[in-house]
């Protein structure tokens, strides 16, 4: 049983198991509070009432060790969630060693680098651990929406032979005599699955990015939630985006509410449809060249012009991957969602003809040979279609107000990090 399936008029014996949060010995009274995934159960020790065995157990367990406690219950409003429990027995289960690595409580407080290092420890707290339950809810929203919009769930390889997005650099990894890289994005596979019929697709899984940069809304190996639409064009995937990030925050807000006071954050459902601006536009509010990415500073600039979630659409050809839809003179029918924060998102509606495609590749100097699988699945028939990709620890760190985007992933790897 958790904290939180106890009612304070429960009659008869309950049983709790959990982690030793704190322990109050006040002499005629110990206070023990015990921790579990849900919550905290107030455990109170009269020493006239409880037996002698228990009262040594007790005396002789440490912080964070875990227990399995069987009591009657008793109201107290003074007690988190209105009760205590009064112990006929007590098992220690696990003793924990002291002195603590990190302290779970949170009463002394701890550098993300240590925090990491101990990450086990750092999930224990219960504002950490209410982010994973946020982002469990957030993947169920997902998963949720799709299935109700009739998409299929995917998976595709994560060991490749080729690079997806051109410029980002690639984890390369020794697969048997060959040379082989961790997959960037599964953009290639789920525009051949239009090839193959599924229409409406999704995944959600890892991406690799060999970025070399360490900033705090960057990690080298992310969880993209990635959409492919046949028949569909960057308007209407556009328009799927926005209903998705919007579903996301309400089933959040609905479903998570007591995850979110743990964690001290309200959310704010965004309004749609978000704001859409052109390439043009943003340069212009941002001060920059025609023909340059947005910085980290112009981002800013635009966020703050912005105030809210927003797309920049139609960017030049140029700057964008050669599976992009060209449109008027040096245009393409591609978009980013923003966050004043960060970039969620891009997509766009792609290229389906064989040839075009192929001079596209060309044009970016890869051969398309090494295209060769791909390239072959738009001759024989492949829909128009058009996808994005959005990042999980993004839309997390931006809903929820995170300072770095490592806080969003358990065990993040980064510049510096491979373990834990
Ligand atoms: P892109 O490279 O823009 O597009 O990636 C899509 C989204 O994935 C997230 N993301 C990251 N999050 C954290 N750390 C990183 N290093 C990182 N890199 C990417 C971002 C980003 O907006 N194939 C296209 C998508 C498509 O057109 O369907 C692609 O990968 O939130």
């Amino acid at each position: 049983m958790h904290s939180i399936d106890i009612d304070p008029k429960t009659k008869g014996e309950v049983e709790v198991t959990g982690w030793i949060h704190e322990i109050r010995d006040l002499g005629g009274i110990t206070f023990l509070l015990l921790r579990d995934r849900e919550g905290i159960t107030q455990i109170t020790l009269p020493k006239r009432k409880i037996s002698k065995e228990i009262l040594e157990k007790v005396k002789k367990a440490s912080r964070e060790s875990v227990l399995r406690v069987k009591g009657d219950v008793q109201e107290d409003g003074r007690a988190p969630n209105g009760f205590e429990i009064l112990p006929s027995s007590i098992e220690i289960l696990a003793m924990a060693k002291s002195p603590l690595p990190l302290d779970p409580t949170e009463k002394v407080s701890a550098e993300m680098e240590t925090r990491l290092d101990q990450r086990f420890l750092d999930m224990r707290r219960p504002r950490v651990k209410a982010i994973f339950m946020i982002r469990s809810y957030a993947l169920r929203a997902i998963r949720e929406f799709f299935y109700e919009k009739d998409f299929i769930e995917v998976n595709t390889p994560k060991i490749v032979a080729t690079a997806t997005e051109g410029g980002t650099a690639l984890f390369p990894i020794s697969y048997f005599e060959r040379e082989a890289f961790l997959n960037q994005s599964p953009q290639l596979y789920k525009q051949m699955l239009m090839s193959s019929g599924f229409e409406r697709v999704f995944e959600i899984g890892p991406i690799f990015r060999a970025e070399e940069h360490s900033t705090r809304r960057h990690l080298n190996e992310a969880t993209s939630i990635d959409i492919e639409m046949s028949y569909a064009d960057d308007k209407e995937v556009m328009r799927l985006l926005e209903e998705l990030i919007y579903h996301t925050y309400k089933y959040i807000a609905k479903n998570a509410s007591r995850s979110l006071r743990v964690l001290e954050r309200e959310i704010k459902i965004p309004d749609i449809p978000f704001k859409r601006i052109s390439y043009n536009e943003a340069i212009e509010i941002s001060d920059l060249e025609w023909g340059d990415d947005f910085g980290a500073l112009e981002e800013r600039k635009l966020g703050e012009s912005m105030g809210e979630h927003y797309f920049i659409r139609k960017w030049p050809l140029e700057i964008k991957p050669y599976y992009t839809m060209p449109c008027g003179k040096n245009e393409s029918k591609s978009f980013d969602l923003m966050h004043p924060r960060a970039e969620l998102a891009s997509g766009s509606q792609r290229v389906h003809d064989h040839k075009l495609l192929e001079k596209q590749i060309e044009e970016r100097g890869f051969s398309p040979e090494s295209f060769f699988f791909y390239l072959n699945t738009f001759k024989y028939g492949m829909p128009p279609h058009a996808g994005w990709g959005l990042g999980l620890e993004r839309l997390l760190m931006t809903m929820l107000d995170l300072d770095n985007i490592r806080e969003a992933v358990m065990f993040p790897r980064d510049r510096r990090r491979l373990v834990p």
